[in-house]
């Protein structure tokens, strides 16, 4: 029996596979046989051009029926999919073809020179393109490919995806992520949030991070669902739409927007019977405005690229504001010290997890890997929390130097080796402070080098060059030194207290 990931969806498709998949804004319908021959074909393509099973293939593009379909064509192949992230620059592309080494590139046809140099720069030999309207060379090559491709055999510990993550370092690593990974999370979400063949979810997220992606679709697939697929979040289109699904999974940034207008109300939820929210903290006012003003209680849930989704407020029973509640059935959590000693109720600790979702390490790091794991094979998460008599999990901090903006995260030390390659900056300290709508804002705080040191215009023009727009400061600020202990190291607490005003949170 296979573990292929693509195997397992495919048995939890419709019955009647003339049933939609998704519908788009336009109303175009993708059923669930097309999408199975389009898979089909897109796989042959690939795989016409040289792309085995194990291959990465990296995919730089806008969300459309198409993209999502890659992803698919992809498992049913066993080729990596490595996803992009859309706003990632020349720089960030470059850094990534070259780490991955993948036998296929997929971008926008209107990207298709520079990722052509970076591809050829890095050897990776194929370079085609996928638009938004079915356009594209990948589009044109499936197009006249058969449907017909075997569901390649794939391992349980096989690779299905790799998605990117920064860190400390600021340099992003590989999450290698497997069939059993996927599989196993999927199936938990897919139980715990009750989907079923009847569900619509309303889906607005990005397809390029495990949220949009693995969260989203996969509980649609495996419960032979629909979609309704936007190309984003835009507030009205999600009002408007929202009377005809059932379901909703959002970053807190897309709740906020919504609670931003009247026209969000009780009689636009009528059909809901679930909201999601998660990839950053949902503030208890949001949860409270929201129960409020529509009657339903979000349910808050945790995860991570590397680990998929750990814990989750329940279904039936008690969401609690301000908290990421149980883990699922397949996850174990724990609090640990800093020895990795295992805390009690209400202890503060690092959130550590172990289940099979915890991704296989990451891609050429296996130093890095092993630091991330205790010698007992917990998953340090670089959160912190505490969980309480009643078994809830609250996050409380973060041990890890990271900003999540808008859902995105952004490792300051990345932001701040771009900003200190600047002439006229000594050094640079990049922090994130509460802001309105993103939950979090970029903030730098820079020390110029005094004569022909830039200005904030000038820093900003520049992270906007080498860097995607969501880790750009939104300010910048000059100071004559950066705070530092007694240790020499940045105080950024003190940054963020002094700049905790600048988007007037
Ligand atoms: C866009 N901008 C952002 C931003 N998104 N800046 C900071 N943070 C963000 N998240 C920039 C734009 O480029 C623009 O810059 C300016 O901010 C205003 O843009 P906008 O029009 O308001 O942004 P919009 O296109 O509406 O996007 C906002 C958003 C989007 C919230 C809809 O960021 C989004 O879809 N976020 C979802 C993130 C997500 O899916 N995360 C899941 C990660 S998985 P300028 O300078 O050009 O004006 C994960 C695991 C888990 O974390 O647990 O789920
Ligand atoms: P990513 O690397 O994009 O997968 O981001 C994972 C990080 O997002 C986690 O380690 C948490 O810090 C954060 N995160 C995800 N969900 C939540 C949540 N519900 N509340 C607070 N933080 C969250």
């Amino acid at each position: 029996m296979t573990d292929s990931l693509y195997a397992l969806l495919e048995s939890r498709f419709p019955a009647d596979r003339s049933k939609p998949l998704l519908e788009t804004e336009d109303g175009t319908t993708v059923t669930y046989a097309d999408a199975e021959a389009l898979a089909a074909r897109m796989a042959r393509a690939l795989s016409d051009r040289g792309v085995t099973k194990g291959d990465r293939v990296a995919v730089q593009v806008d969300k459309s029926p198409e993209a999502l379909i890659l992803y698919l064509a992809c498992l049913r192949a066993g080729f990596v999919f490595l996803p992009m992230n859309t706003a990632y620059r020349p720089d960030e592309v470059d850094y990534l073809v070259g780490n991955a080494e993948p036998a296929a590139v997929v971008c926008r046809p209107d990207d298709e020179a520079t990722v052509r140099d970076i591809a050829a720069k890095h050897g990776s030999p194929h370079v085609l393109t996928l638009g938004t309207d079915g356009s594209g060379s990948l589009a044109d090559a499936a197009a006249t490919a058969p449907a017909a491709f075997p569901v390649v055999d794939c391992a349980a510990d096989d690779l299905a995806a790799m998605l990117y993550t920064s860190g400390t370092t600021g340099k992003p690593k590989g999450a290698m992520l497997t069939h059993r990974n996927l599989a196993a999370n999927g199936l938990d979400l897919v139980d715990s949030w009750r989907f079923t063949a009847d569900d619509v979810l309303l889906h607005a997220l990005p397809i390029f991070h495990a949220h949009g992606l693995f969260v989203a679709c996969h509980c649609v697939l495996l419960a032979g669902a629909s979609m309704i697929w936007l190309p984003g979040f835009t507030r009205e289109q999600v009002v408007s739409l929202l009377p005809r699904a059932t379901t909703f999974m959002g970053v807190p940034t897309f709740y906020t927007r919504l609670l931003g207008g009247t026209d969000f109300n009780r009689a636009a939820c009528a059909s809901m019977r679930l909201f999601t929210a998660g990839s950053a903290p949902l503030l208890a006012e949001t949860h409270e405005a929201f129960q409020a003003r529509t009657g339903h209680a979000i349910l808050e849930r945790y995860g991570m690229t590397e680990t998929g989704m750990l814990t989750g407020n329940p279904y039936d029973g008690e969401r609690r504001p301000g908290s990421v509640g149980f883990p699922f059935p397949q996850v174990e959590v724990r609090i640990a010290d800093e020895q990795d000693r295992p805390l009690g109720t209400d202890e503060i600790g690092g959130i550590q997890v172990r289940g099979p979702n915890i991704m296989k390490g990451y891609w050429k790091l296996p130093e890095k890997t092993a630091e991330e794991f205790t010698a007992d094979g917990w998953f340090r998460t670089g959160d912190v929390g505490r969980i309480d008599d009643r078994d809830y999990l609250f996050i409380v901090g973060r041990a890890k130097d990271l900003v999540i903006s808008g859902g995105y995260n952004v490792y300051p030390k990345e932001v701040e080796s771009v900003i200190d390659d600047l002439p006229g900056v000594v050094e640079s300290a990049v922090i994130g402070v509460p802001h309105p709508d993103f939950g979090e804002g970029v903030v730098a705080v820079v020390v110029p080098a005094g004569d022909g040191a830039p200005d904030e215009a000038v820093v900003i023009a520049h992270c906007k060059d080498h860097l995607a727009n969501y880790k750009t400061p939104k300010r910048v600020f000059f100071v004559p030194e950066l705070p530092r202990n007694t240790m020499g190291k940045v105080q950024k607490a003190q940054l963020r207290e002094e700049h905790a005003g600048v988007f007037g949170g």
